[in-house]
């Protein structure tokens, strides 16, 4: 992967194109919401679809020379709609981010009622955080996890929904390990006369394979990015039934955004064309698999995991029993100096500063597109345990980065 036309014109920013290639090829990515997209996948977002402005729909658009964009557009949104059984696919929005704010344009007014997962117990920016618009234009009320089991507790959450009474549910998390029962959360929603809005960003890949419940035919919206767990290129999605189809349209363009970004449609018209292919399902098992066994790993060597475990593609590990003295900020930094780059995440009943939190979240989606399986999860896992037991030995950061530079030689990526 050479960027020799950028080099012709900017040597600076090819410098950094390639160290970023070589960065992902020889250190282990682990930050769950990352994933090593196709070459086919990148050529696409690198194309001339750049250059094309694009508003409106296919057959719909306010500008001519739209026959490519269109056939583009099509094919994503086709095999969106094979991939994951939704009545209308939006595969416009330029991250997930856009694509919850598509459904609270459509279906809020400003003041309306939000319920979602806290950000400390694995919640998301966009679900009512106050830094973000959604904790700004609208009330926002939040659910926990079970501060002994680290589980959704739906009881609570039902309980909570009708004593709030919110205009919109929102399920789906960032950094929640265990399987999600849609089915609970839309009666909860059913209850109350909520929306249900499952946000699958992290586990849209898991979804499309089969490997985790779909929340499609049950909540009202699914949206989620197209660059976690599944491999097509940064973007985001929205699906509904057909009835809220126009609203979500129109929502998404003009309401929340310009000109679609169609070099990344395209890129999303590969990337699910790849994720149609029976390898796949074989790829997403295998990234659920590898999570578990970095789990049992990192267990085995003393840590503690929220929820003791794993359901999905990451785990999450509060460092306050096992060592108190060494925050997720600290072991980020300690693993990064060992070629292992992976977030130090909060947690629930966080009693740290959210930049410098007490726990780290670790994926194995990356690991897995580049050919790991659990013996070599297991390992990492003790690789993370024996930088974490010394985040100042330089002799054992020496030591696991070499072991590191051996498993990416192994198992190479963008050859
Ligand atoms: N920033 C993403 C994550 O790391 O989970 C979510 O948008």
């Amino acid at each position: 992967m050479d960027h020799d036309k950028v080099r012709d014109v900017d040597p600076a920013v090819a410098d950094a194109l390639e160290g970023e290639v070589d960065r992902q090829r020889e250190t282990l990515q682990m930050i769950a919401s990352e994933n090593h997209a196709s070459e086919a996948v990148i050529d696409a977002q690198g194309s001339a679809l750049t250059n094309k402005y694009a508003e409106g729909y296919p057959g719909e658009r306010y500008y001519g020379g739209c026959e490519y964009a269109d056939e583009v557009e099509e094919l994503a949104i086709e095999r969106a709609t094979e991939l994951f059984g939704a009545d209308h696919v939006n595969v416009q929005p330029h991250a997930g981010t856009q694509a919850n704010q598509a459904v609270y344009f459509a279906m809020l007014e400003p003041g309306d009622k939000i319920l979602s997962l806290d950000l400390n117990h694995g919640g998301h920016l966009s679900h009512g955080h106050p830094a973000n618009f959604t904790g700004q234009l609208y009330e926002v009320e939040q659910y926990e996890v079970d501060a002994e089991t680290g589980y959704i507790d739906y009881d609570a959450l039902a309980d909570h929904a009708a004593e709030f009474d919110p205009d919109i549910i929102v399920s789906g998390y960032s950094a929640y390990p265990r399987e999600i029962d849609f089915e609970r959360i839309q009666a909860a929603a059913d209850d109350v006369g909520a929306y249900h809005l499952a946000d699958i960003a992290h586990i849209t890949g898991l979804v499309a394979a089969g490997v985790h419940p779909s929340p499609v035919g049950i909540a009202d919206f699914v949206t989620g990015s197209t660059h976690k767990t599944i491999r097509a290129g940064r973007g985001g999605i929205v699906m509904c039934d057909e009835e809220y189809a126009d609203d979500i349209d129109a929502a998404v363009f003009p309401g929340g955004q310009g000109g679609p970004l169609m070099h990344n449609v395209a890129g999303k018209a590969v990337g699910f064309k790849e994720a149609l292919q029976p390898e796949f399902t074989e790829y997403a098992e295998q990234t659920v698999a590898n999570a578990k066994a970095l789990g049992e790993s990192l267990s085995e060597n003393g840590f503690s995991l929220v929820s003791e475990g794993t359901d999905n593609h990451l785990v999450l590990v509060d460092l306050r029993e096992s060592h108190p003295d060494t925050s997720g900020g600290d072991a980020e930094e300690a693993l990064e100096e060992a070629g292992i780059v992976l977030n130090g995440n909060t947690v629930p009943g966080e009693t740290r500063s959210p930049f410098n939190p007490s726990g780290i979240r670790a994926g194995t989606p990356a690991l897995t597109t580049r050919g790991f399986d659990e013996d070599d999860c297991r390992k990492v896992g003790d690789l993370i345990a024996r930088v974490i037991d010394a985040p100042e030995d330089e002799a054992v950061i020496e030591d696991v980065r070499a072991e590191v530079a051996a498993l990416c030689d192994a198992n190479p990526l963008y050859e």
